[in-house]
């Protein structure tokens, strides 16, 4: 009998998702690398495939051109995800215990989605009014400056008035332009996640709205009502779909978080990022949230596992630091979440090691680095990013009481290119704790 498990790939816009899933799916085909994958260390795995995908609507997954992309000549990084796509890997296992020689083998599926990071955002609007998620957003915006434009004319509007399809469509354009400079800032929070990456639904009112303050009346047909209307049209026939048909059925979870990008860009990028990572699972809460909660009652995500990723910015002395500061940005969502039932983790990981180790020597202090190639020069650079406290609170703390600037430090981050690498038969690229991470995910299936 054939067994099959749907591995959730989670996390926001840059995370690491892409770069994860083929680096698990590459390791996985060629295991050398996978000492901490039990199943394999105890030689159980008999063989590992890809199989046609279970769902015939989806795109695959483009395994072959990011694995391509990733370990060709001048390897680079893949593009940033616009679309959903599946992969289907298949593990063909020994029987093991005392009656192993009487069994035959079996079979495993593992069911992997990648989708844009931006979609993720929207489980967050789920349980949100369009009154609370107006408010909400035009507070938050006030003090962005790349959104003046659009809080200015968000401020003027009466929404009171009759509803004006010329308005509509200007202050979605204006909301559309804010979202568009929030992420190429570097932002976290660009919802609603769909404004920025329509694919077929460019133009179409439910992706023409934008927040606005309530007046203090709001009559039929007017502008305010009509945004509502489509704000709930959004929910309803945008998010919860994605959600039903892809986020319901899963039952293993890994959330994948670049705090490392967080850190460096400073205190208010961490703050953003531990709010959005809280609502995004606070929607997983019980009984908050009727239909959700329906979708997730009757199948419980068993293993989660929070992954920070690209820990090959760092000399291993630091990451159980990382691991450490992940652990501490998920602690309130992990509590708000129903998660019970659930065994979780924390780890830091590199899909794709870029660098090499190496120390250097400043003021006569010998200080843990590594090496990489960089992007924008193509040269090799030794970076030494900073001390991360191993206290967790020294960062989450200023951070969360909305400190400018971090105190006494400051976090260097460069951008390597994936480094060149000459596999060896049997061998996938190289990685940090990515045998752990499948381990803790899907090991006791194996
Ligand atoms: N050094 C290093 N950089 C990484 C690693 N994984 C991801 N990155 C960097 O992070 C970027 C984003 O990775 P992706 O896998 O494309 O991120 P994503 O989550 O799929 O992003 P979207 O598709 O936009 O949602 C890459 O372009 C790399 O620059 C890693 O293991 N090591
Ligand atoms: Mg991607």
């Amino acid at each position: 009998m054939d067994d099959s498990l749907r591995l959730g790939v989670t996390g926001l816009s840059r995370a690491g998702k892409t770069v994860f899933i083929t680096a698990l799916v590459a390791n996985l085909l060629q295991r050398g690398r996978m000492p901490q994958l039990k199943a394999h260390a105890e030689g159980r795995i008999e063989a590992v495939y890809l199989q046609p995908q279970p769902d015939v609507t989806l795109p695959r997954f483009d395994y072959e051109a990011h694995m391509a992309a990733l370990t060709g000549d001048t390897p680079r990084w893949p593009a940033s995800t616009r679309a959903i796509s599946e992969l289907r890997l298949s593990f063909r296992i020994r029987p093991s215990g005392l009656f192993a020689g009487w069994r035959s083998t079996r079979t495993l599926h593992l069911d992997i989605v990648d989708y844009p990071g931006e979609w993720l955002l929207d489980l967050g609007l789920l349980d949100q009014s369009y009154d609370d998620w107006s408010e909400a957003t035009l507070t938050r915006l006030a003090k962005r400056s790349e959104a003046a434009d659009f809080v200015a004319r968000a401020r003027a509007e009466d929404g009171a008035l009759r509803l004006d399809e010329d308005r509509i469509r200007a202050l979605s354009d204006s909301f559309t332009a804010y979202l568009a400079a929030a992420r190429d800032l570097g932002r976290v929070d660009v919802t609603p996640g769909r404004f920025l990456l329509p694919g077929d639904l460019a133009g179409s009112p439910v992706l023409t709205f934008a927040p606005l303050p309530k007046p203090a009346h709001t009559p039929r047909a007017s502008l305010w009502r009509e945004m509502e209307r489509r704000y709930e049209a959004y929910k309803a026939r945008v998010v919860r779909p994605f959600f039903r048909d892809h986020f319901a059925k899963i039952d293993r979870q890994i959330v994948l978080m670049d705090v490392l990008g967080a850190i460096h860009q400073g205190p208010r990028a961490v703050e953003d990022l531990r709010r959005t990572m809280a609502e995004v699972l606070g929607s997983f809460r019980p009984g908050r949230n009727s239909w959700l909660s329906g979708l997730f009652g009757g199948k419980r995500v068993e293993r989660i596992l929070f992954a920070a990723t690209k820990a090959d910015h760092l000399h291993h002395e630091q990451h159980a630091a990382l691991t450490a500061i992940t652990a501490s940005l998920l602690a309130e969502a992990k509590s708000r979440a129903d998660f019970s039932g659930a065994r979780t983790a924390a780890m830091s990981l590199a899909s794709l090691r870029a660098t090499v180790e190496e120390t250097v020597t400043r003021d006569g202090e010998v200080l843990p680095a590594v090496k990489g190639t960089l992007i924008a020069t193509g040269k090799p650079s030794v970076m030494y990013p900073g001390r991360l406290p191993a206290d967790p609170a020294r960062l989450v703390s200023p951070a969360r009481e909305g400190a400018e600037a971090w105190l006494d430090a400051d976090y260097q981050l460069m951008t390597f290119a994936p480094a060149r690498v000459t596999l060896k038969p049997g061998e996938g690229p190289p990685h940090i704790r990515l045998d752990r991470a499948i381990d803790f995910l899907i090991g006791d299936r194996l």
